[in-house]
């Protein structure tokens, strides 16, 4: 009996269609959406007996032994609309491409990328001003000329630039009371430069980018100035969103026209995401320009941004961290393996005086300009995996990214894209 009421179940679900997906779709496009095995009869007779229908939507040995004459199953394809060759500014091959994507059944498609020799540089340098870091400023106010000529050497198309940061400036982060401010500039002052220490503040745009190598040295020299504050870590964070998002206070160049690299030297920890409520600011931090005449107006409006919105606005904005680190390096070692390959992101240790910052961001600028990824934006619905030949005679293997190539070498990406849902429209953005 038993043996008898399983035979009986699995006849009714073979009779009723459930074993076949194909069955009882109204149309031609819910047909062969619904599986890469449906086809479509688009005979305008297909019956086989007054009122005794076939299934319109079925697989296609079905349809060939039930003599149909118009079967639709159209495939996935990819149509190459604009390939333009590399060349010039043209790194990428193809440029265009129509897909044409039936879901289930995938799609590959290949994108040659070669790597500029000399690319534009735009290197923004981003420096802890709080009192430890007094040696090194003095360090680096002749760095600007010997920086300039030892990227000259790698792209010929090279501009600088100046921010300096230390922390929000309230109680507990600093000092507040005239009195003891007033001590702690005179400090600073003795320690460094014998120029009076500024007060504490938690960013300055002092030089955005430029050309000029001398116009750094003279702000360096002129202009920048130490400063104080109390609890160790910075406000480096708050500083990092400003100079990402401030896009026409720092001049970058648009992400297709130039690398963008930003060093952050320090000696310190960081502040980030939930700090800020011992100062009592706990609106979580919008990622927005709030830079007013060079200075960071909306310190006291947010708390401090997390680490994973500083990795998302680098890797969307394309901008490469590099941390060169007199202290805490291991920390910010961890944080550059945070923020993943596809950043680009480095960290390096600096002599205690900041004497090798040069070679130290050639040597960075150099790992960055040999990598090479490829990331998709593709909406919901629509899966991409990618596979990479990092060199003309290596193999195709899994990845999105070749490091230490040769400059001017070409890269191949294999993407397959697979659509998993008809209605990417209605569904995405
Ligand atoms: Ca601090």
């Amino acid at each position: 009996m038993k043996y008898l009421l399983i035979f009986i179940v699995l006849y009714i679900f073979s009779a009723s269609g459930q074993l076949n997906e194909c069955y009882n779709k109204k149309s031609c496009s819910e047909c062969i959406s619904s599986s890469p095995k449906c086809t479509w009869c688009a005979d305008k007779i297909y019956q086989f007996g007054e009122k005794k229908y076939f299934q319109r939507c079925n697989y296609m040995e079905e349809h060939l032994e039930q003599k149909c004459q118009n079967i639709s199953s159209p495939n996935s394809k990819a149509q190459v609309k604009k390939a333009l060759p590399l060349q010039g500014e043209t790194r990428v091959s193809p440029q265009k491409i129509h897909l044409k994507l039936r879901p289930g059944q995938s799609v590959d498609v290949k994108v040659n990328v070669k790597t500029p020799v000399d690319f534009p540089v735009d290197l923004y340098y981003l420096m802890d001003l709080s009192e430890s870091m007094g040696d090194d400023l003095v360090q680096i106010q002749d760095i600007g000329e010997l920086l300039a000529t030892q990227m000259k050497s790698v792209t010929s198309n090279f501009r600088l630039g100046f921010g300096g940061f230390v922390d929000k400036p309230v109680n507990p982060f600093t000092f507040v009371r005239e009195d003891e401010l007033s001590v702690r500039r005179e400090d600073a002052r003795k320690k460094v430069t014998g120029k009076m220490a500024q007060n504490t503040f938690s960013y300055k745009n002092y030089l955005s980018l430029t050309e000029d190598a001398k116009q750094f040295e003279n702000v360096l020299k002129n202009d920048v100035n130490i400063s104080f504050n109390v609890d160790e870590p910075e406000g480096s964070l708050d500083a990092l969103v400003q100079v990402m998002a401030c896009k026409d206070q720092i001049g970058w160049r648009d992400k297709k026209k130039a690398r963008r690299i930003i060093i952050i030297t320090t000696d310190a920890t960081f502040h980030f995401s939930g700090d800020g409520i011992i100062g009592g600011f706990v609106k979580p931090n919008d990622g927005q320009c709030y830079t007013k005449d060079g200075w960071y107006s909306g310190w006291d409006k947010f708390d401090y941004p997390s680490l994973s919105q500083i990795r998302k606005m680098m890797i969307d904005n394309q901008m490469v961290p590099i941390f060169a680190t007199t202290g805490n390096t291991d920390l910010y070692q961890q944080v550059a393996a945070y923020f993943g390959d596809a950043s680009g992101a480095v960290a390096q240790k600096l002599k205690n005086d900041s004497s090798n910052v040069v070679p130290l961001i050639k040597e960075a600028y150099e790992k960055i300009a040999k990598l090479v990824s490829i990331k998709s934006n593709a909406p919901n619905g629509i899966d991409v995996n990618f596979k990479v030949k990092c060199k003309a005679d290596g193999d195709l293997k899994d990845g999105s990214l070749c490091d230490n190539i040769e400059l001017g070498d070409e890269v191949i990406f294999k993407a397959e894209i697979s659509a998993s849902d008809c209605n990417i429209a209605k569904n995405s953005r």
